[in-house]
């Protein structure tokens, strides 16, 4: 018999950023973790979690109110280390008759995080995620799992088959050779099978460190535009139900919306800032390049007319042949000293004027606007 308390895979720390989650409730814990990020724990520690229609019935409320509340932008859904949720509740459904089921749309209402909820569902699964608690975990966006947790659909065992959506996500999950085994077989599978057959988006060594990483992730997910986000969900659901053609003309219908949407100007002129900032940076560097390279060019030119005109006299004399960068500068056709000049000691005078021909050599403005064949190299350049 398993221990009656277990241990949930909550982090410690636990800080409210919204009261918006303040309800509560007897099967559920839900938190704001993180600014934007809610998080929902399936609290049934007697049960694992079983999922039975009163803990349904929560799960719903509370998706509803997270869906409407502005100031969370992605879910987070957990449930214990022991168990994510170790099925629907067999003892609930035991003497159901057929009536009952049909006439009650019986497990209808569990669709309704893929129906209802707009915002992206993160499901973090750590210890047992059978039947009805795979199902409920596969309908999230995103599945996160720990190494060691355990998954399967096992209706087959109990002589039915899954009825929340098991043959159908798994199956496009997985692949159908690889869902008709485990659905027919009941067998289970682990984390990190699921994490390697695409099940599940990324795996974790711990429940904790899975917890977390879902929760880092929603919070990534809630500083985007909330309009983007939402129809980024839609449009990639809208894949498992349509043909690449219809797809493909329903994502650029959403994709031309989005230009009617104040997040995408404010994000796109904001875009624009940045880059203007980086081709600012650039030229400036350029400049200070610039600027290194015709004092470099001003000092050589100096040392070559000091070194003309201390010839007869200095120690160096004798020098047969001028430096490498002289003889460069000459053969680029750097500026000779004139007629005038030769033999003349370099004076003072004459590196204030090269330092000012330097100067007046740059723009006025380094931090201003490039000209318009400059920001376009720049730009390409940064492209
Ligand atoms: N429903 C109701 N109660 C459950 C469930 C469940 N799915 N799973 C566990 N529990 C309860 C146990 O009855 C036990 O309660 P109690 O102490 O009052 O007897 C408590 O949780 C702890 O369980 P265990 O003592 O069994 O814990 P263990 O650590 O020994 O074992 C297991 C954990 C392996 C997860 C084990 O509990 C187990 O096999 N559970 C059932 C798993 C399962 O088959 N799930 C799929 C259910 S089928 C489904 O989801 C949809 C189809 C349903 C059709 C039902 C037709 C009748």
């Amino acid at each position: 018999m398993a221990s009656r308390f277990v241990k949930a895979a909550l982090p410690r720390v636990v800080r409210p950023y919204s009261s918006a989650t303040s309800h509560t409730y007897e099967h559920l814990k839900v938190s704001t973790p993180k600014p934007g990020v809610a998080l929902i724990t399936l609290h049934r520690p007697r049960a694992l979690n079983a999922l039975f229609t009163p803990l349904l019935v929560e799960l719903n409320s509370a998706l509803h109110k997270l869906n409407t509340d502005a100031s969370i932008g992605a879910i987070v859904l957990t449930g214990s280390e022991k168990a994510f949720a170790a099925g629907a509740d067999i003892k609930e459904m035991k003497d159901k008759s057929f009536s009952d089921a049909y006439g009650t749309d019986f497990i209808e209402m569990w669709s309704d995080m893929t129906t209802a909820v707009k915002k992206p569902v993160i499901s973090a699964v750590n210890g047992y995620a059978l039947g009805g608690g795979c199902e409920l975990a596969m309908m999230a966006d995103i599945m996160y799992v720990s190494a060691g947790a355990t998954l399967g659909q096992p209706e087959i065992k109990l002589g039915t088959i899954p009825g929340a959506g098991g043959s159908q996500r798994l199956t496009r999950a997985v692949g159908k050779a690889k869902a008709m085994e485990l659905i027919l077989t009941g067998d289970s599978f682990s984390g990190k099978e699921a994490a390697d057959w695409g099940l599940a988006a990324k795996v974790f060594d711990t429940p904790e460190q899975c917890v977390e990483g879902a929760l880092s992730t929603a919070e990534k997910i809630a500083s985007m535009s909330q309009i983007a986000v939402k129809a980024a969900k839609e449009v990639v659901n809208k894949s498992q139900d349509l043909g690449i053609r219809e797809g493909v003309d329903f994502e650029r219908r959403v994709f031309h919306s989005l230009f009617g949407s104040k997040d995408q100007k404010i994000e796109e002129s904001r875009y624009e800032e940045v880059q203007r900032i980086q081709v600012k940076l650039l030229t400036v560097s350029k400049d200070a390049a610039e600027l290194v390279k015709n004092l470099e060019t001003s000092l050589n030119k100096n040392q070559t007319s000091s070194f003309t005109s201390a010839n007869m006299t200095a120690p160096n004399a004798g020098r047969q042949s001028p430096e490498p960068e002289e003889q460069s500068d000459k053969q680029q056709g750097a500026p000779q000293a004139s007629p005038n000049d030769q033999g003349a000691a370099p004076s003072k005078d004459h590196a204030k004027d090269a330092s000012k021909e330097t100067l007046q050599s740059l723009p006025s403005n380094p931090t201003g606007p490039m000209d318009k064949a400059a920001e376009e190299k720049t730009s390409k350049t940064m492209n």
